[in-house]
């Protein structure tokens, strides 16, 4: 989802995404260390919620694998303890985040990547982030209502990107 925003005049061209932190960082207490690399990475947060995902958003979330062999499984772990749920917004940020999380399993994910660095496991992968802009619409509509999202222009953006990138 991309976002036209004017910082000092200029135009700038924002994207959305939406990652969530899954029930296994959140078991294992990795959450605050995690969404301390995007911060550190200077994507702007401009929505978050905690919420236990039922079986029924597990099928929405999860569209195109509920077929698949795999997805019971994958419904029992995501429907297994709460996540946390977030907007991201930054220019290329679709992009950006997936970047840093790295392979979908964490035995494949490059070290130094939040998988590389965090998880052995194809399901146990920590994080959910959009694979294009057009699942990030949808993604974040499934998990916000547009009230729940913030418009805001932290102080110090102008010390994180030229006006005119
Ligand atoms: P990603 O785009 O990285 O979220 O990965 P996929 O859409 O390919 O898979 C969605 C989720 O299903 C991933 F978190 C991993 C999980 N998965 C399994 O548990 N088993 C599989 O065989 C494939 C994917």
């Amino acid at each position: 989802m991309a976002v036209a925003s004017l910082i000092s005049g200029v135009p700038t061209l924002m994207e959305r995404t939406f990652v969530m932190f899954k029930p296994d960082c959140m078991e294992r207490g990795l959450l605050g260390s995690i969404l301390s690399r995007f911060e550190r990475k200077g994507l702007r947060l401009v929505a978050m919620k905690m919420l236990r995902i039922t079986p029924e958003l597990a099928r929405q979330h999860y569209a195109e694998h509920v077929e698949k062999p795999f997805y019971p499984g994958l419904e029992a772990f995501i429907t297994a303890s709460p996540v946390v749920g977030t907007v991201m917004e930054a220019p290329e940020v679709v992009r950006v985040v997936r970047d840093m999380l790295g392979a979908t399993s964490g035995l494949k994910a490059a070290p130094g990547t939040i998988r590389g660095d965090h998880s052995a496991s194809r399901q146990m992968n920590l994080v959910h982030a959009s694979d294009s802009p057009e699942s990030a619409a949808r993604e974040i509509a499934l998990y916000f209502k547009p009230e729940e999202i913030q418009q805001w222009d932290p102080t110090l953006a102008c010390w994180l990107q030229a006006p005119d990138e």
